[in-house]
């Protein structure tokens, strides 16, 4: 690789445990095939594809597994490895892309990279991008999927506190979290999530002031604090008309044109340090086409443009 590009570094989470539905195991795969490294090479990345994570032995036990949560120790050995692995992808100075897999995978992608810029003393922002908030705890879950848990696990809230060992735990803090897209809640979620300072841009606020209002909201805040962003995109926060390749369709997600801007002011905003893109299920998909969207939209994250002309960031345009 050549040493003046920027590099971004590819790593595959084939997890599927933390989800309802089996598949997702598949997503490493499907979003190389859809190109996501040839994409990212022709805007000018050198790109590093460490495979994926490999899962050979269990955690060893160390005390009772937590009640209300499945897979908890195969979970827990996942997410040791993946920590660890995405400190030093991050360390590397490259920009890594965790491509998962079910959204279990977060709560070690992003206590990974946490623990990088703690060390800077940047703090870190999460913008969840999806359907779901993610925040039970294994005393609020309804189902026990552990995918389910991952932003509130981050948030520091109760319940899984064994689930890094050693690994040094970072928390993130409620008020640096973004749930963005949300249309699906459990009752004992939506009270906790109230009871916490996050920011939450729900379907109507998203209908109500569009996302390109909301998402300048969340870059002015990260930019106020001197953060850095990581983005968690739960492929699930598109409209399922646009990508049905999720195991938790939920009706009335982000458009392709919405989610397409999205990802392209991300990527103005030149703070967005890690990405996961998460919940892909290549079983459940079309003909590629859920795999394809997402590739696309990492490459609008990472610079794809129409053309070369930027929007101006206040929107107004420009007299000529
Ligand atoms: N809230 C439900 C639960 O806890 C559904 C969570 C579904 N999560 C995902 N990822 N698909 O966002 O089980
Ligand atoms: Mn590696
Ligand atoms: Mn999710
Ligand atoms: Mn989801």
């Amino acid at each position: 690789s050549e040493p003046n590009k920027p590099l971004i570094a590819l790593l595959g989470v084939p997890i599927e445990i933390g989800a309802s539905q089996r598949g997702t195991l598949m997503g490493p795969d499907a979003l190389r095939t859809a190109g996501i490294g040839r994409v990212l090479d022709q805007l000018g990345f050198a790109v590093e594809d460490h495979g994926d994570l490999e899962m050979t032995a269990v955690a060893p036990s160390d005390g009772p597994a937590p009640a209300n949560a499945k897979f908890y120790d195969d979970i827990k050995a996942w997410i040791r490895a993946l920590s660890e692995h995405a400190f030093l992808l991050a360390r590397s100075g490259a920009v890594p892309i965790f491509m998962g897999g079910d959204h279990s995978l977060s709560m070690g992608s992003v206590n990974g990279v946490a623990r990088y810029w703690q060390e800077l003393n940047r703090p870190l922002f999460v913008l969840w991008l999806d359907a779901h908030a993610d925040y039970n705890t294994p005393d609020t879950t309804e189902t026990g999927n552990m995918h389910g848990m991952s932003a509130a696990f981050l948030c520091g809230e109760p319940g899984l506190d064994h689930l890094l060992g050693d690994q040094p735990r970072v928390s993130i803090g409620p008020d640096r979290l973004d749930l963005f897209g949300i249309r699906s809640i459990d009752p004992l979620e939506k009270k906790l999530v109230g009871e916490r300072p996050i920011a939450v841009a729900d379907m109507r606020a998203i209908d109500e002031f569009g996302v390109g209002v909301l998402i300048r909201r969340v870059i002015e805040k990260v930019k106020a604090h001197n953060g850095v962003l990581h983005v968690s995109f739960d492929v699930d926060f598109l409209d399922p008309a646009v990508a049905p390749g999720v195991g938790t369709t939920v009706p009335g997600g982000a458009t392709y044109r919405e989610a397409h801007l999205v990802m392209e002011l991300l990527h103005d905003c030149g703070l967005v340090r890690s990405v996961d893109i998460v919940e892909l299920n290549p079983f459940l998909d079309e003909r590629g086409r859920t795999a394809r969207v997402a590739v696309e939209l990492v490459g609008s994250l990472f610079g794809m443009q129409i053309t070369d002309r930027r929007t101006p960031s206040n929107a107004v345009l420009p007299d000529d």
